[in-house]
């Protein structure tokens, strides 16, 4: 057909149809290559197990309170857990890759700390508070959570602590310790508490 069409055409008629065909081909492969183009990159290379990506960067001997809190970002002192709120005395066994432990804790609770810190729930959306967590930073970057639902006294009223003591040596150095009183497994007894961020988990 080609060569039909070159006979009884003109030589730069046929160069321009050839050119024209060439455009459309162009322009129709662009989204093709553009999609391409746009693909990320592959994911960065994972962080080793049990350490986050960036421990929360906390002044020594602080701990800070970020996040659905008026004001967004407050810290303490362990000095200030152990004076400033109720006090609760605690004896609880875990299990850990060290076998089974108990110990004895005292500090106030999460609860009366976050609350204290104004939590930022929405009076319009019923139960907002259920919908809301507290994320325990580490500072070595192990990181656990408990909801809103687990600590306040309404619901399940889990005793959690931020201990400022352990066996009655202060955590003043190395920080407080959460507790989680109830769990079968040490996995939340989060130590050297950096942190704590309260988010709204709900969409
Ligand atoms: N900051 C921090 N806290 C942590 C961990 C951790 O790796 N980092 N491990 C948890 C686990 S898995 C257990 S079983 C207990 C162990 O308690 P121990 O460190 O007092 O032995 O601590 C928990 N708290
Ligand atoms: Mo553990």
């Amino acid at each position: 057909m080609v060569s039909y069409l070159a006979r009884r055409m003109s030589r730069p008629r046929v160069v321009a149809i050839v050119l024209a065909l060439a455009a459309i081909l162009v322009v129709s492969l662009l989204p093709t290559w553009r999609a391409e183009a746009a693909t990320p990159a592959a994911a960065p290379a994972a962080t080793p197990a049990g350490t986050a990506a960036r421990p929360v960067p906390t002044p020594a001997g602080r701990v800070l309170l970020l996040g659905r809190i008026a004001p967004h970002l407050q810290q303490l002192t362990v000095a200030d857990l152990a004076a400033k709120y109720p006090q609760h005395t605690q004896t609880v066994t875990f299990q850990s890759g060290a076998g089974p432990q108990s110990h004895t804790y005292t500090g106030p609770t999460l609860y009366d700390v976050l609350q204290a810190a104004k939590p930022t729930f929405r009076s319009d959306v019923k139960n907002d508070a259920l919908r809301y967590a507290a994320v325990i930073h580490a500072s070595d970057g192990y990181e656990s959570v408990l909801s809103w639902g687990e600590i306040d006294p309404g619901f399940a009223g889990t005793e959690a602590l931020l201990a400022v003591t352990q066996d009655g040596v202060s955590l003043a150095k190395e920080g407080p310790r959460l507790t989680a009183p109830g769990d079968t497994k040490g996995g939340r007894y989060v130590s050297g508490v950096t942190a704590v961020t309260l988010v709204r988990a709900g969409l």
